[in-house]
């Protein structure tokens, strides 16, 4: 049996963490080849001794962390060390399990400790670890050296994908000259995004743990299942307490059905008086090797919900939900995409303040401490996966669809017991329309669907609803639509037909409920005029109000939601469409309401009251 699990890594009885938030010694490798660091080895040794270094914080990006040009538009290798002293007790009792786990790296990392490598992996967003027990135990000083490579080249086979052109007309470049394309809209950050942290566990230890949540009554019933690792058999006692630390279930045994009488069930914000309610399942596992005892803690927050879809309703609870909320991107002034709780805890207190019931991970999954704030919120959650720009037909190839496969692998892994997550969506705005997106959407959305058989599966589109392929597969029909904006710049009388027309046509060939996962206009903040002209907060503001009275049309039959573009400003790459940033945010990037703020709040605040 192998390690499967990613379960967050929390503090128990069993388990202690040590964060290794803070300064790391960073070097970008500049050289021709843009491989000198592995050419030299430089994990071999303390990075210093190889060559300049900077003090770099984790975790941030680090483009603009400095004033050098070159790293904010760095493209290949990054290396990261820092040393850490490694408690002895860790060390010295045999019976502990040391783990090394990265939060995120953007976008392709090898890890080393003390110069041996331990892990290695393709992709951002979403974490990887590595026991790394044997590593530091060989080494004789206490100290351990972590270092870590990390990529943020995109390939035609990446998520998100991309390619790189080099340039060789001597008359327009020097020599060397390449740029890195994609097609998504968000300026791609690197780095350590997330925290890097070391945790323990016993030598056998809970590696992973289900739950799937339902509702008979007044009855809530949590299934679930334990893996363990390190051991054949081992003693299971399962507890689940209600928020004021009362058992009101228990089971033994490494799967079963908790019943839990008059149920708190867990609610969306907004939709009920207490919203977000959490129960706490215990996990206490003991198990023997033989000569030893081992025993492992481990406690999951657990909501019980139900989650149903019908040809014009979603369903939380059994309860129509209605889908008021935004898309946001991991994004702010100088940090980039890294971790902020600052940051987070801000970008929740707006979400509230707006009356938003959700938002959707665009364009990738969040750190999972996000998840963790939706779970405890009530904030409900369609969790997307990198899928971001799959424009070109080469990405729809065999070694695309294995890795796009694998990242829902990962990714359904890392959050399938979240009770906000109420959807998976695959992708944003792939070419659906291009054959290949037939076989590439039907394989991926029926892997998503054996992943987990209790959540909807969808992903956004842009394509015209007769020719998308994928369109078929999915549960829900989210659509993407910018009218008086990308198409009939400045006139916003075509909105309400043209509005209406595309609802009418997707409800019209599949008879799915339909989410408007993205509208929106820029505005510059601060920038006014009346009558309203394009870029300006009164434009902004207009075209959210008609499509608004077209939503409102069609809430009553088979529209489930509506999700603005974009919470908040977000920086991008460097184009004649983007003045430093895409500002379609209702906030600015740093946070601070433009007028259509407060009419989205409004009406927000209205939808939660009457629906
Ligand atoms: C949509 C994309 C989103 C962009 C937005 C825009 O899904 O990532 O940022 O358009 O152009 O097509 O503002």
């Amino acid at each position: 049996q192998e390690a499967g699990g990613m379960l967050y890594p929390r503090e128990s009885a069993s388990r202690e963490r040590k964060e290794l938030s803070g300064l790391w010694s960073f070097r970008a490798d500049p050289s021709a080849n843009r491989n000198e660091g592995f050419d030299r080895a430089w994990y071999k040794s303390p990075l210093a001794t190889t060559g300049p270094v900077l003090e770099m914080p984790v975790p941030s990006s680090y483009n603009d962390i400095t004033q050098d040009p070159m790293l904010r538009d760095f493209i290949g290798w990054v290396w990261y060390e820092r040393e850490v002293v490694v408690p002895s007790r860790w060390i010295q009792d045999a019976g502990t399990r040391v783990v090394l786990r990265v939060g995120s790296a953007h976008y392709y990392s090898v890890v080393w400790v003390n110069g041996v490598q331990v892990a290695e992996h393709e992709g951002g967003h979403l974490p990887f670890e590595a026991d790394i027990g044997g590593v530091i135990r060989k080494d004789p000083a206490v100290t351990c050296r972590i270092t870590i490579a990390v990529n943020n080249t995109l390939t035609l086979t990446s998520l998100p994908p991309g390619t790189i052109t080099h340039m060789s007309d001597s008359t327009k470049y020097p020599t060397g000259y390449f740029v890195q394309n994609f097609q998504f809209d968000f300026f791609n950050y690197a780095g350590l995004h997330r925290p890097v942290l070391l945790y323990t566990t016993p030598k056998i230890y809970v590696d992973d743990i289900t739950v799937v949540t339902d509702i008979s009554d007044n009855i809530g019933l949590v299934k679930y299942k334990v893996s363990v690792m390190g051991a054949t058999t081992a003693n299971m006692k399962v507890t689940l307490m209600d928020k004021y630390g009362h058992c009101v279930a228990t089971s033994n045994g490494s799967s079963g059905v908790l019943k839990v009488i008059n149920v708190n069930l867990w609610w969306p914000y907004l939709m009920h008086d207490n919203p977000g309610y959490l129960y706490s399942m215990e996990v206490h596992l003991s198990a023997s090797d033989g000569q030893l005892t081992f025993e492992d803690v481990y406690a999951l927050p657990v909501g019980i919900r139900t989650v149903n879809v019908t040809s014009t309703q979603f369903l939380i609870n059994n309860k129509p939900f209605y889908f008021h909320g935004v898309n946001k991107h991991e994004d702010a002034d100088l940090r980039g995409k890294g971790l902020d709780w600052a940051l987070i805890v801000k970008d929740f207190n707006l979400i509230k303040w707006l009356g938003a019931n959700s938002f959707r991970t665009s364009h990738y999954p969040y750190a999972e401490e996000i998840m963790q704030m939706c779970d405890r919120h009530g904030i409900v959650v369609i969790d997307e996966c990198p899928g971001v720009g799959i424009k070109d037909i080469r990405s729809f190839g065999n070694a695309s669809l294995a890795h796009h496969l694998s990242v829902m692998d990962e990714l359904v892994q890392r959050d399938k017991n979240h009770p906000s997550v109420v959807m998976w969506s695959v992708a944003n705005e792939p070419a659906a329309e291009m054959a290949p997106a037939d076989y590439y959407f039907r394989t991926l959305i029926k892997h998503t669907k054996t992943l987990d058989q209790t959540r909807p599966v969808t992903f956004i589109t842009d394509s015209n609803f007769a020719r998308d392929k994928g369109a078929p597969y999915v549960d829900v029909i989210c659509v993407n639509s910018y009218f008086s904006w990308y198409h009939d710049p400045g006139h916003m009388e075509v909105i309400p037909i043209q509005l209406n027309t595309q609802f009418e046509n997707w409800f019209g060939k599949y008879k799915k409920p339909i989410i408007q996962s993205e509208y929106g206009a820029d505005a510059v903040p601060g920038l006014h005029s009346d009558p309203p002209v394009m870029f300006s907060e009164e434009y902004q503001k207009d075209v959210l109000q008609r499509y608004h009275n077209v939503f409102d049309e069609k809430r009553k039959h088979y529209v489930i939601g509506e999700l603005i573009w974009n919470f908040a400003d977000f920086m991008t790459s460097q184009g004649i469409t983007r003045v430093v940033g895409n500002k379609k945010g209702i906030f600015t990037r740093q946070r601070q309401p433009k007028s259509a703020a407060f009419l989205l709040r409004e009406r927000y605040w209205r939808l939660a009251n009457t629906t």
